[in-house]
């Protein structure tokens, strides 16, 4: 069972956001390493000294600098914008022909998942339910509720998609690890909503087939 962790994530759409997310936290880095250096550098090398008794001169401004620390910035967040703009245009890109579909639908206080021309799979806070998913393929899913709004959410997935009554949100989840992972509501929604889990399991597309074909017998 994976848990919080270092966001590896758990298919391809989060491997995409991961790196986005290791680009700002680099480049945030490294801004704070030039901040820090040159404060640190200026403390000690223009600190007060028996030989150094007065304060060096004081420039007033330097129109060079204030146009390059104007312009470095904006830069950076453009530049950062315009990637993250390009990861996200790929995450919600929908394919035109996915091998699996399932309807997910929220309510107080558990889950449906129904697949298209399959088994619908039912749970609540006292048997969660389980989301079947096969490895490398990718999941159309569509998400909705039948009362109040409530948020589809696999923290290990870095994806969250809130689940509005009277509305179907449709996304594409295609994983990419084998395992078993924790989904929750992530949208408060009364009483028992911190019960409202549910589990995935990415499974190989052989053990996902026979699956199918259990639940089909049931
Ligand atoms: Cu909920």
């Amino acid at each position: 069972m994976h848990g919080p962790s270092w966001p590896l994530g758990g298919s391809t759409q989060a491997s995409a956001l991961a790196q986005d997310w290791v680009i700002f936290t680099c480049g945030a880095l490294g801004l704070a390493a030039l901040v820090w250096g040159l404060i640190i550098f200026a403390a000690i090398r223009f600190r007060q000294t028996k030989n150094n008794p007065e304060p060096r001169t004081q420039n007033a401004n330097n129109t060079a600098l204030e146009i390059a620390w104007t312009i470095a910035p904006l830069v950076i967040v453009i530049g950062l914008f315009a990637y993250t703009y390009h990861i996200e245009a790929g995450v919600e890109a929908l394919a035109a022909d996915a091998p699996v579909r399932v309807s997910v639908t929220g309510f107080r206080w558990g889950w449906t998942f129904a697949y298209g021309g399959g088994p619908a799979i039912t749970g609540n806070s006292l048997h969660p339910p389980e989301l079947v998913l096969p490895v490398g393929e990718t999941a159309a899913v569509t998400v909705t509720s039948s009362d109040v709004i409530h948020s589809f959410w696999i923290p290990d997935m870095l994806f969250k998609r809130d689940a509005v009554p009277g509305r179907t949100s449709t996304f594409d989840l295609t994983p990419n690890r084998l395992g078993t992972y924790i989904g929750r509501c992530g949208e408060f929604c009364g009483l028992n909503h911190a019960l409202m889990t549910f589990t995935v399991r990415v499974v190989s597309p052989e053990d996902y087939a026979r699956w199918r074909t259990y639940e089909a017998t049931q």
